[in-house]
């Protein structure tokens, strides 16, 4: 028996699996994350929440690959790609993959300890190139990743402590596409942490258990244990927080998201959207890797 308190229920085993792809089904319809004919690739990682999100969508007879990306995080980086290798040969599934060391010339440890940024900020920046840029350059149509209930609510909250506006207006389960911006969702919203372990496990999938060893610090952390405790007491808080906002207050920031991605134009090295000449990744990639801007062109 699976328990989840904020709906009150107990699952069996079968029930739980339909629970599980009747809230993607529901967070895909209801927000149109996917349009008759798209092709989807999801950004894999190797832990639960990617593996179990592919799972879903192909269980839904969504058109969709997998895509990963090799972040060079030592042994970590090493095992996660082979739960994601695993997984996709398993099931005669298209895993593509891209390397930041071999394809790209650094990797995230390198890049953060040359910028002397938080190896989170050149990561997801990393992610968010390597992923949009990947998708529009294969046909994709949508880049699906597998950031669930427990990830955006901690989010949430940690844009609303510092009032991002910005952030706020792209906070939503889905980012249409834009010139140069493939559309970007997140099927997994309405499911939490502990539900995507359960449906692994269920579903005989392996995954990464190793949380990445660059977490340590990443306010994110911080803000997920303070949902917790208050989901603990009061269940239902993190859905309510997470939709509420979504319903009731998300509109008022999307103006300020629209208005930042006007005006931008193409970089001159990778062609991504960006606001000034030069991208803030091909920017982060000539520090790191060493090479200089201008060398490929
Ligand atoms: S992989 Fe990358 Fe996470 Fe590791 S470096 Fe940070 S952002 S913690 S999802
Ligand atoms: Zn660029």
């Amino acid at each position: 028996m699976i328990d989840i308190k904020r709906h009150n229920a107990g699952f069996c085993r079968d029930h739980f699996l339909v629970h599980c792809r009747e809230q993607v089904r529901r967070a895909i319809h209801d927000h149109k994350m996917v349009e008759p004919g798209d092709r989807i690739v999801v950004a894999v990682s190797g832990g639960k929440d990617s593996l179990a999100l592919w799972d879903l969508l192909v269980g839904l007879e969504y058109d969709v690959d997998g895509l990963y990306l090799g972040l060079g995080i030592g042994e970590y980086s090493g095992e996660s790609v082979q739960f994601a290798r695993k997984y996709a040969s398993a099931r005669g599934l298209k895993l593509h993959e891209v390397d930041l060391q071999d394809d790209l010339g650094f990797t995230v440890p390198g890049a953060a300890s040359v910028t002397h940024r938080s190896p989170c900020g050149a990561c997801g920046l990393s992610k968010r190139h390597v992923f949009n840029t990947f998708a529009r350059d294969h046909g994709y149509d949508v880049v699906a990743t597998g950031h669930n209930l427990d990830d955006e609510a901690a989010v949430l909250l940690g844009n609303v402590l510092r009032w991002e506006t910005g952030y706020l207006g792209r906070q939503h389960p889905v980012l249409p596409s834009a010139p140069g911006f493939v559309r970007k969702v997140k099927p997994l919203v309405r499911l939490g942490e502990r539900e995507m372990a359960a449906y692994c496990v269920l579903q005989g999938i392996d995954y990464q258990v190793e949380e990445c060893p660059m977490a340590e610090g990443n306010r994110h952390l911080g803000y997920k244990e303070v949902l917790n405790a208050l989901e603990e007491r009061s269940p239902g808080s993190k859905a309510s927080f997470l939709f509420g906002f979504l319903e009731r207050a998300h509109a008022q920031f999307a103006t300020v998201a629209v208005e930042e991605r006007e005006g931008l134009s193409a970089c001159i090295e990778c062609g991504s959207p960006t606001t000034s000449e030069i991208c803030a990744f091909c920017r982060l990639r000539e520090r790191a890797s060493g090479v200089s801007l201008g060398e490929g062109r």
